[in-house]
């Protein structure tokens, strides 16, 4: 079914005048639709849920339905002291009054209220601006801390362990298709090496999660840098967005994530390795920012492992685009030949330079606590 068919079978009032496709995003299909009535105009998010990753999508929308309430409930009744004013997406139901929509060839599509009058960057550039991030994933990871993680599905299995990547990476060497790929690319093979010297360090968050050192809670699963909206006219951080990843997890994943994507100036798309690098101004913004509002709830065991996700969370995703290069781009939507290398290059350039700043980056979270 086209996206303007489904678009009309969600309950907001008016006709459709318009609907954009919005490029953002690896994994979904996205657009921004309007609707008109004589006296108003409804703006939203319309997405298609990509089956191959998400395997139960009735899950996902459970897991966004419930913590987006509960997370609603948090901001309303912290509204009176808040220094802004905190938005979060609302699933919009459909008409039959489910969370999503089903079309004729079995795809799931959900319906989602616009954050407007805000924007998201692709990288950032200034201190204040890293601080706002840090704000906005402190913030909604506290919102929802209180939230019982048993209570969520997992929706993705394996998602952001990365000794399960590396055992996908290694079935992916298997293949015939892929080693040819390997062995025709000096700069697959360099980065393959790099994979190599990294595997003991893969497990660091799992093995702390085993010893009982850290523990499952909500999270948001993919606080990239472009899901954090800033207000327009205030600047100050006041959403993040994409939330079909909200998930049981470790908050390392997600802070890891964020100061991966917010920390390397150069951005995930850039193909100049030579402007890779993780700016230590920035990670120290990012971390003020982010404790103001996680110190509430992290523990000491918590802290103690926030470097260490930072340079696991850029090796992982370089791991997992470099692992889908060579099972011949399955996953990631690419939009050039050696799309999904480059984007490898770029994280495990990242995760080399996180190493590099290792003392300055631990001397950051520590004078910040
Ligand atoms: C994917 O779809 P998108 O762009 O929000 C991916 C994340 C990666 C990100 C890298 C479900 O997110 O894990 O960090 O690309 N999402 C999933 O840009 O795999
Ligand atoms: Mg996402």
């Amino acid at each position: 079914m086209n996206a303007e068919k489904i678009a009309t079978r969600f309950q907001v009032p008016g006709r459709l005048v318009a609907l954009q496709p919005i490029s953002a995003g690896n994994v979904n299909d996205t657009y921004r639709v309007i609707f008109r009535t004589t006296f108003s105009e409804e703006q939203f998010i319309l997405q298609r849920i990509n089956k191959t990753v998400f395997k139960d999508p009735v899950a996902v929308m459970a897991n966004m339905k419930a913590v987006t309430d509960h997370a609603h409930c948090r901001i309303e009744a912290e509204a009176e002291d808040a220094d802004r004013i905190w938005q979060l997406p609302r699933v919009i139901p459909a008409d039959d009054g489910r969370d999503y929509a089903i079309d004729e060839q079995g795809e799931y599509w959900r319906a989602l209220s616009l954050i407007a009058s805000a924007r998201s960057y692709e990288s950032l550039n200034t201190p204040e601006h890293a601080v706002e991030a840090g704000v906005v994933l402190g913030h909604f990871q506290r919102i929802i801390s209180d939230f019982p993680a048993g209570d969520l599905q997992d929706t993705l299995p394996g998602f952001h362990i990365t000794p399960t990547y590396l055992a996908q990476y290694d079935a992916v060497l298997e293949n015939a298709e892929a080693r040819q790929r390997l062995d025709h690319s000096a700069e697959a093979r360099r980065l393959a090496k790099f994979v190599e010297g990294r595997r003991e360090f893969a497990s660091v968050l799992e093995d702390a999660l085993e010893r009982g050192e850290l523990q499952l809670r909500p999270i948001h699963g993919d606080p990239k840098i472009t899901n954090i909206m800033l207000d327009n006219f205030t600047g100050k951080g006041t959403s993040i967005v994409d939330l079909d990843t909200v998930k049981p997890g470790l908050i390392h994943y997600d802070f890891g994530d964020c100061a991966r994507s917010s920390c390397n100036p150069a951005g995930e798309e850039t193909t100049d390795l030579s402007e890779v690098f993780l700016d230590i101004d920035l990670f120290d913004a990012l971390v003020k920012g982010y404790l103001r509002e996680a110190k509430a709830f992290l523990t000491e065991a918590d802290l103690h492992y926030l470097f260490d996700s930072v340079r696991l969370i850029a090796f992982e995703l370089g791991l997992r685009f470099f692992a889908d290069y060579l099972a011949g781009d399955v996953y990631f939507k690419v939009n050039y030949d050696g799309h999904n290398l480059n984007r490898a290059r770029v994280q495990l350039a990242l995760c080399e330079s996180i190493e590099a700043r290792e003392s300055k980056m631990r001397r950051a979270l520590e004078d910040r606590r």
